[in-house]
């Protein structure tokens, strides 16, 4: 193979090793109001309260992608992309959630799908990133069961319209963050905080990706595989004290396995089960649900992973006053002496990576799996701008590299990895963050009329992709 880079390689990739980078509708699209798209939540959320968002800056324009993607296609293929994640909107391609298809959404995803297969890049889609269409949330969202079957429609739909060139297809992204943020913890519309409705909504969610894994049996998509992508945060006790281990399972069955388990074995964990019952929160089931679960199991893993969540005993007991929270099994714990990201409050712990991957080797029949997104949120990266114009962000090239060292070994160490996609191509809108936290390859110059320049390490992908190592 030729050699482009100068350095030697000492981390290099299995052969057909995916390089690219994720997104969502939500956060790039951008033209709201446009194309016959429908609102979602987003969109509503934006009107009602617009303080909430951070500057007050709202999804109507994000990054433009919408009319601006064949600028940034090149620019994907520039940094040496092979494969690109990307949502659809299901607001936009089905303004109410159940009823016509929008011929222009239609139009616009065709040029999407196309542009990229030109530009020799895979589209890796997904269904839904955290935008249901305000006329499915107004009749309950995933609480009810309509809107499970207005997904599985709107799924198979995708499916007939673009499987001829999609191949790689997911049902849902990080299907937790809605329950926390809509259900628990106020954070996403409809700013919920009930621990019942939120069980209820994550089982339907599941019932809802179960039901779009049939249609894509049915849809019988030649090469095609489904997964979903799920946010793997690894629980880590703070002592091997049985009480703090005991606080890290919990929050394991909670945040991850309540997804990982039935997507992956087709079943609940059973300790998830009983703790719900014990404390009286199992969700309502319906005769059928277990073995739909149970004859949809996926093909391929999406892991995303930013830092873990370190836990341990709670100290104090419970109020019985406040509303029953997942922290009411642990208590948070800051290590002492964790590498933090000094722009954005979150750890950095790369060996977590590895650890994940070495989980799912185990314990999840080593399944086809990549890393769908892993980046570093800077807040104020505009200052890291030369004369040029470029960003200097060396701090992310060293991020992703730590991190693919982990993920190297655990290649090495025979783990079924097949490819790194960061978290994001551009910078990009990002729920009630608005602006705040840039991610991107590629910087998106707010006061400039959002043109794009790429960082420092844009480069330093483009021959990351091209040598398929470092
Ligand atoms: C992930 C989501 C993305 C993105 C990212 C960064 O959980 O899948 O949609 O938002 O987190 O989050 P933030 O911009 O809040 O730092």
């Amino acid at each position: 193979m030729e050699q482009r880079s100068k350095q030697p390689i000492t981390y290099r990739f299995p052969a057909g090793f995916w390089w690219g980078s994720a997104t969502s509708a939500t956060q790039i699209e951008g033209a709201a109001n446009e194309g016959g798209k429908g609102k979602n939540i987003w969109d509503h959320w934006y009107e009602q309260e617009p303080h909430r968002f951070f500057q007050g800056v709202g999804p109507e324009v994000t990054s433009d992608f919408y009319h601006r993607y064949k600028e940034d296609i090149a620019l994907m293929k520039e940094i040496g992309h092979n494969s690109f994640r990307f949502s659809i909107s299901w607001s936009r391609l089905i303004p109410d959630g159940v009823g016509e298809v929008n011929s222009e959404a239609v139009r616009f995803y065709n040029a999407v799908i196309d542009e990229l297969l030109a530009n020799g890049i895979e589209p890796f889609v997904n269904l839904y990133h955290f935008d249901m269409p305000l006329v499915m949330q107004n009749i309950g969202g995933w609480e009810n069961r309509e809107v499970i079957d207005a997904y599985a429609r709107y799924a198979s739909l995708c499916f007939q319209l673009f499987g001829d060139r999609v191949k790689t297809w997911f049902t849902h992204n990080e299907p937790i963050v809605p329950v926390e943020g809509g259900y628990l913890y106020d954070f996403h519309y409809p700013n919920v905080v009930d621990f019942r409705r939120a069980v209820q909504v994550a089982y339907h969610t599941m019932i809802a990706h179960a039901k779009a894994v049939a249609a894509f049996r049915r849809a019988a998509i030649q090469g095609g595989k489904i997964g979903i992508i799920l946010n793997l945060t690894p629980s880590y006790p703070r002592s091997q004290h049985p009480a703090d281990v005991k606080a890290a399972h919990i929050a394991d069955l909670l945040f991850n396995r309540s997804f990982l388990d039935p997507a992956v074995k087709g079943e609940y964990p059973q300790d998830l089960i009983e703790l719900l019952a014990e404390h009286r929160f199992l969700p309502v089931m319906e005769v059928g649900d277990r073995e739909l679960i149970k004859e949809n199991t996926i093909d391929l893993l999406g892991i995303n992973y930013y830092q873990p969540r370190r836990v341990k005993a709670k100290e104090h007991l419970p109020n019985p006053d406040a509303p029953f929270l997942p922290e009411r099994f642990f208590d948070y714990y800051a290590m002492p002496g964790r590498k933090m990201n000094p722009y954005r409050g979150w750890e950095i712990y790369e060996k977590g990576i590895y650890d994940i991957l070495i989980n799912i080797k185990e314990k999840y029949g080593n399944i086809e799996c990549f890393i769908s997104e892993n980046g570093m949120g800077v807040e104020g990266e505009e200052r890291f701008r030369d004369e040029s114009g470029m960003i200097h962000d060396d701090y992310r090239i060293e991020f992703i590299q730590e991190h693919l060292k982990w993920v190297h070994r655990a290649i090495e160490e025979g783990t079924n990895v097949k490819g790194y996609h960061i978290w994001t191509f551009m910078d990009n809108w990002s729920w009630t963050n608005a602006y705040k936290n840039r991610y991107g390859l590629v910087a998106v110059d707010l006061e400039n009329g959002l043109k794009r320049t790429i960082k420092k390490s844009g480069y330093w992908f483009k021959s990351l992709a091209e040598n398929n190592g470092f």
